[in-house]
Parts: C-alpha cells; sequence; structure tokens
C-alpha cells in the first residue's frame, strides 16, 4: 500500500499528549494519510489531572458517518483508541462495516484500563461493549489489565508464558484474529510484547525504565498501526513501536516536571528511520 488512507477515532485530550494529539502526528510521520474521528474533547486526559471537562461526541457521530457513506469515502484501515461511552462502540462497529475497504484491517486498542483498574470513565458496562469491538477486530493491542477485563481472567503482576497464552486465547475465543500483547515481562528490569499472529505466539522482550507515564499506549499503537500500514507485519510493527516508546519513555524521563504524557516528538526521526 504506498500511500494508505487511515482513520482513527479516539478522543482529543487537549492537554496530555495522549490519544489524537499523539496519534495524528505519528501516523502523519509515518507517511499516512490520516482521517479523524474525534470520540469525546476533554481539556486534560483523565489520569493525574482533576477537574477536566469532558464533552461525548457519541451523538455527532451518526451524522459524519452518513455523510462519508454518501461520499463513498473508504479508508485502508481504522484504528480505535480511547472511546467516548459505551454507546458509541456501536457506531464504531458500524463505522467498521460501512468504511472499511473490503480488505482493510481493524485494528482495536481497548484504551480502558492499567495498573489492574479501569480508568475513571468506564465500568462494566463499557467493559462488555468493548468485547464486541474486539471480536471484529484484526489486531487487538491491549494491555495485561484490559485483556483481564476483556478475558474474564485474573488480573496478575507475576506470571508466566502459560498465563500469557492464556489471556490471548481469551482475546482470540472473543473473535479477534491476532492479538498484540503489551508489558508483558517475565524477568527483572524487561519488559516486552507478545505477538499472535498466523497462528504462533512470538515475543519481543525490551528494556523496562522505571518512569512509565501517562500515554505510552497511545505511542506505542499509533506507530504500530503506523508501520503495520506501511506494509510491516505485526511482530516487526510492534518491534519498532516498542523501541520507539521505549525512546520517549527514556526522552521523557529528562523532564522532571513533565509526568502527565511521553516526549515522542523528539524521537519521531528514528521512527522515521526505521521504517525506510
Ligand atoms: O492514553 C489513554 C487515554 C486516552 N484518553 C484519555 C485518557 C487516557 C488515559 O487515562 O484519560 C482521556
Amino acid at each position: 500500500m504506498a500511500y494508505p488512507k487511515i482513520l482513527t477515532v479516539q478522543d482529543i485530550s487537549c492537554v496530555g499528549q495522549c490519544s489524537l494529539t499523539v496519534a495524528l502526528p505519528i501516523l502523519s510521520a509515518c507517511g499516512v494519510e490520516t482521517c479523524v474521528l474525534p470520540s469525546a474533547v476533554l481539556s486534560t486526559h483523565t489520569a493525574g489531572f482533576t477537574g477536566y471537562t469532558f464533552r461525548d461526541l457519541t451523538e455527532d457521530i451518526p451524522a459524519i458517518a452518513a455523510h462519508w457513506k454518501k461520499e463513498g469515502i473508504l479508508f485502508d484501515a481504522i484504528y480505535t483508541g480511547y472511546l467516548g461511552s459505551a454507546e458509541q462502540i456501536a457506531y464504531v462497529r458500524q463505522l467498521a462495516r460501512d468504511a472499511l475497504r473490503p480488505g482493510g484491517t481493524l485494528i482495536v486498542d481497548p484504551a480502558m484500563a492499567d495498573n489492574g483498574k479501569l480508568y475513571p470513565a468506564f465500568d462494566a458496562a463499557f467493559v462488555e461493549e468493548m468485547k464486541t469491538l474486539c471480536a471484529v477486530a484484526d489486531y487487538v493491542l491491549p494491555n495485561i489489565t484490559e485483556a483481564s477485563f476483556l478475558t474474564g481472567l485474573p488480573y496478575r503482576t507475576g506470571y508466566d508464558a502459560a498465563y500469557i497464552a492464556a489471556l490471548t486465547d481469551g482475546l482470540l475465543a472473543l473473535g479477534a484474529k491476532n492479538v498484540v500483547l503489551t508489558g508483558v515481562g517475565y524477568r527483572t528490569g524487561k519488559t516486552g510484547v507478545s505477538v499472535f499472529e498466523n497462528g504462533e505466539i512470538r515475543y519481543y522482550e525490551h528494556e523496562l525504565l522505571p518512569n512509565g507515564c501517562h500515554g505510552t499506549g497511545d505511542v506505542y499503537a499509533s506507530a504500530f498501526v503506523g508501520a503495520f500500514v506501511r506494509g510491516k507485519d505485526g511482530y516487526d510493527a510492534a518491534r519498532i513501536a516498542a523501541d520507539y516508546t521505549v525512546r520517549c519513555i527514556r526522552a521523557t524521563a529528562k523532564e522532571k516536571d513533565h509526568w502527565y504524557g511521553p516526549k515522542f516528538e523528539t524521537e519521531l526521526p528514528f521512527l522515521f528511520s526505521a521504517l525506510r
């Protein structure tokens, strides 16, 4: 695909270096035409700030989708991230049926939880709806917390490859075709990604930095999508995205007051060269 056209559906957190303010520049840097459908507008993200505003854009989606249908607009890939409401998920499923070109790819980052807990805006009903979106995805990109909510398996911080295989099987049982599990670490000081693709699990291990920050999941997913639509397979896209994300976290650690999101901009040249 020389010049893929992709749609990303996620929120605009005006401040906080996550979701659309991360996805759009990263995908553009990957040389990909990127269209957006904002799921909600927030003054900041919800992890660490208090008193943020939240405007849910669920109501706007049917008219936007109808207009695109009338114009015959189709995308080579749709990539979803943080969504605004449980009801919105049904609209996004419909959009995947109407607006994905035949053979196009649906990539779902079920951005809803971390460190064993759901984000403040979400509840069990949201998780149930998210399962239905994962069911039709070509690739799902959960962290271990999200995978445990989606599969009903207990959340664990210490585990072995059998636990990761069980989470993967649970996601495949939902209907997802391929599974990229992030934040999978088996040894002290290391973490990595476990990729189920073409019937087998492959694992890529990388350094675990002490200063994880919010928004790294969005940096990771955006770089994965960019690399994938530029022709890498899921494993190579996962590896490139992991190396890029580690660089962003390392760059952020140098800025003492920069706790709210990853400094991803200065590391974009690495992503360019990895895709060349
Ligand atoms: O990075 C995930 C994310 C996206 N959008 C909003 C969030 C978060 C994580 O907390 O709050 C609004």
